[in-house]
Protein backbone atom coordinates (compact mmCIF):
# COMPACT_ATOMS: atom_id res chain seq x y z
CA UNK A 1 0.00 0.00 0.00
CA UNK A 2 2.90 2.35 1.24
CA UNK A 3 5.00 1.30 -1.80
CA UNK A 4 2.12 1.80 -4.30
CA UNK A 5 1.66 5.18 -3.15
CA UNK A 6 5.33 6.71 -3.56
CA UNK A 7 5.52 4.89 -7.14
CA UNK A 8 2.40 7.24 -7.55
CA UNK A 9 3.93 10.11 -6.39
CA UNK A 10 6.67 9.78 -8.36
CA UNK A 11 4.86 8.99 -12.00
CA UNK A 12 3.14 12.75 -10.64
CA UNK A 13 6.50 14.70 -9.89
CA UNK A 14 7.70 13.45 -13.36
CA UNK A 15 4.62 14.02 -15.06
CA UNK A 16 4.69 17.65 -13.67
CA UNK A 17 8.70 17.97 -14.30
CA UNK A 18 8.10 17.22 -17.94
CA UNK A 19 5.07 19.70 -18.25
CA UNK A 20 6.42 22.79 -16.67
CA UNK A 21 9.86 21.86 -18.80
CA UNK A 22 7.74 22.00 -21.68
CA UNK A 23 4.81 23.94 -22.16
CA UNK A 24 5.73 25.75 -18.70
CA UNK A 25 2.12 28.19 -18.48
CA UNK A 26 -0.69 28.79 -15.73
CA UNK A 27 -3.96 29.21 -15.93
CA UNK A 28 -6.85 31.50 -13.96
CA UNK A 29 -9.85 31.44 -15.63
CA UNK A 30 -9.89 33.37 -18.61
CA UNK A 31 -6.14 34.52 -17.41
CA UNK A 32 -2.87 33.32 -19.01
CA UNK A 33 0.52 33.09 -17.11
CA UNK A 34 3.00 32.35 -20.11
CA UNK A 35 6.59 31.45 -19.01
CA UNK A 36 7.54 33.02 -15.53
CA UNK A 37 11.11 33.43 -15.46
CA UNK A 38 13.70 34.64 -13.29
CA UNK A 39 17.65 35.01 -13.42
CA UNK A 40 20.15 33.04 -11.45
CA UNK A 41 21.61 35.77 -8.65
CA UNK A 42 25.40 36.09 -7.62
CA UNK A 43 26.16 34.65 -4.16
CA UNK A 44 25.61 38.08 -2.18
CA UNK A 45 22.86 39.31 -4.11
CA UNK A 46 19.34 40.01 -2.28
CA UNK A 47 17.36 41.04 -5.36
CA UNK A 48 16.04 38.70 -8.08
CA UNK A 49 13.62 39.83 -10.82
CA UNK A 50 10.38 38.29 -11.79
CA UNK A 51 8.76 37.83 -15.49
CA UNK A 52 6.31 36.69 -17.15
CA UNK A 53 3.41 37.44 -19.87
CA UNK A 54 -0.07 38.09 -18.81
CA UNK A 55 -2.92 36.76 -21.81
CA UNK A 56 -5.95 38.29 -20.44
CA UNK A 57 -8.98 36.61 -22.56
CA UNK A 58 -11.36 38.50 -20.13
CA UNK A 59 -12.79 41.90 -18.88
CA UNK A 60 -9.67 44.11 -17.55
CA UNK A 61 -8.39 43.06 -14.25
CA UNK A 62 -4.96 44.05 -12.45
CA UNK A 63 -2.33 42.27 -10.96
CA UNK A 64 -2.23 43.40 -7.62
CA UNK A 65 0.58 41.78 -5.33
CA UNK A 66 2.75 38.99 -5.57
CA UNK A 67 3.91 36.76 -2.58
CA UNK A 68 6.69 34.11 -2.15
CA UNK A 69 8.16 32.16 0.55
CA UNK A 70 11.82 32.83 -1.11
CA UNK A 71 11.47 36.32 -0.53
CA UNK A 72 10.77 38.86 2.30
CA UNK A 73 8.32 40.43 -0.07
CA UNK A 74 7.85 40.60 -3.63
CA UNK A 75 6.92 44.38 -5.33
CA UNK A 76 5.97 45.39 -8.10
CA UNK A 77 8.10 47.59 -10.47
CA UNK A 78 8.21 49.88 -13.40
CA UNK A 79 11.09 50.53 -15.47
CA UNK A 80 10.91 53.92 -17.28
CA UNK A 81 13.49 56.14 -19.62
CA UNK A 82 13.17 59.83 -17.77
CA UNK A 83 15.20 61.69 -20.24
CA UNK A 84 18.88 59.56 -20.66
CA UNK A 85 17.96 58.31 -17.15
CA UNK A 86 16.65 54.61 -16.61
CA UNK A 87 14.14 54.93 -13.83
CA UNK A 88 12.86 52.41 -11.34
CA UNK A 89 9.52 52.95 -9.38
CA UNK A 90 7.11 50.47 -7.46
CA UNK A 91 3.72 50.37 -8.62
CA UNK A 92 0.91 50.71 -5.57
CA UNK A 93 -1.84 50.27 -7.40
CA UNK A 94 -0.08 47.30 -8.93
CA UNK A 95 0.33 46.51 -12.85
CA UNK A 96 -3.16 47.34 -14.80
CA UNK A 97 -4.39 44.12 -17.43
CA UNK A 98 -6.82 45.99 -19.56
CA UNK A 99 -9.59 43.41 -20.97
CA UNK A 100 -8.54 41.15 -24.01
CA UNK A 101 -5.02 42.35 -23.85
CA UNK A 102 -1.52 40.92 -23.41
CA UNK A 103 0.68 42.27 -20.90
CA UNK A 104 4.19 41.25 -20.63
CA UNK A 105 6.84 41.52 -17.82
CA UNK A 106 10.67 41.76 -18.80
CA UNK A 107 13.77 43.35 -18.53
CA UNK A 108 13.44 47.42 -18.85
CA UNK A 109 9.76 47.48 -18.73
CA UNK A 110 7.26 45.88 -15.69
CA UNK A 111 8.86 43.20 -13.75
CA UNK A 112 8.51 41.78 -10.20
CA UNK A 113 11.36 42.15 -7.44
CA UNK A 114 12.05 39.36 -5.50
CA UNK A 115 13.47 41.28 -2.06
CA UNK A 116 15.71 40.47 0.47
CA UNK A 117 16.18 37.07 -0.74
CA UNK A 118 17.78 34.59 1.81
CA UNK A 119 18.96 31.73 -0.60
CA UNK A 120 19.67 33.27 -4.02
CA UNK A 121 17.92 31.84 -7.29
CA UNK A 122 20.21 29.23 -8.66
CA UNK A 123 20.22 28.49 -12.48
CA UNK A 124 17.91 25.30 -13.57
CA UNK A 125 15.98 25.81 -9.84
CA UNK A 126 11.82 26.76 -10.11
CA UNK A 127 11.20 29.64 -7.46
CA UNK A 128 7.21 29.61 -6.60
CA UNK A 129 5.44 32.38 -6.20
CA UNK A 130 1.27 33.35 -5.46
CA UNK A 131 -0.21 36.03 -8.44
CA UNK A 132 -2.72 37.74 -6.81
CA UNK A 133 -5.13 39.35 -9.45
CA UNK A 134 -8.10 42.10 -7.92
CA UNK A 135 -10.65 40.21 -9.30
CA UNK A 136 -9.55 36.46 -11.23
CA UNK A 137 -7.80 35.72 -7.89
CA UNK A 138 -4.77 33.88 -6.83
CA UNK A 139 -2.76 32.00 -8.83
CA UNK A 140 0.17 29.95 -8.15
CA UNK A 141 3.34 29.91 -10.73
CA UNK A 142 6.88 28.21 -10.78
CA UNK A 143 9.43 30.52 -11.95
CA UNK A 144 12.05 28.85 -14.11
CA UNK A 145 15.55 30.37 -12.54
CA UNK A 146 17.78 30.60 -16.48
CA UNK A 147 21.38 32.20 -15.99
CA UNK A 148 22.90 34.92 -14.36
CA UNK A 149 21.99 38.18 -16.69
CA UNK A 150 24.42 39.18 -19.02
CA UNK A 151 25.22 42.78 -19.77
CA UNK A 152 21.80 43.72 -21.26
CA UNK A 153 20.10 42.07 -18.17
CA UNK A 154 22.21 44.10 -15.31
CA UNK A 155 21.93 46.89 -16.83
CA UNK A 156 17.91 46.43 -16.66
CA UNK A 157 18.29 45.99 -12.97
CA UNK A 158 21.28 48.56 -12.13
CA UNK A 159 20.05 50.03 -9.02
CA UNK A 160 18.90 46.98 -7.55
CA UNK A 161 22.97 45.71 -6.74
CA UNK A 162 22.63 46.29 -3.12
CU1 LIG B 1 12.92 46.73 -10.06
Amino acid sequence: MFAKKIAAYAILGSMLAFGSAQAHEFKLGQIEIGHPYSRAMLPMAKVGGGYFKITNNGPADRLVSVKSERAESVELHEMKMNGAVMEMRELDGGIAIPAKTTVELKPGSYHLMFMNVQQPFKEGEMVKATLVFEKAGSVDVEFAVGPVAGDKGSEAHAGHGR
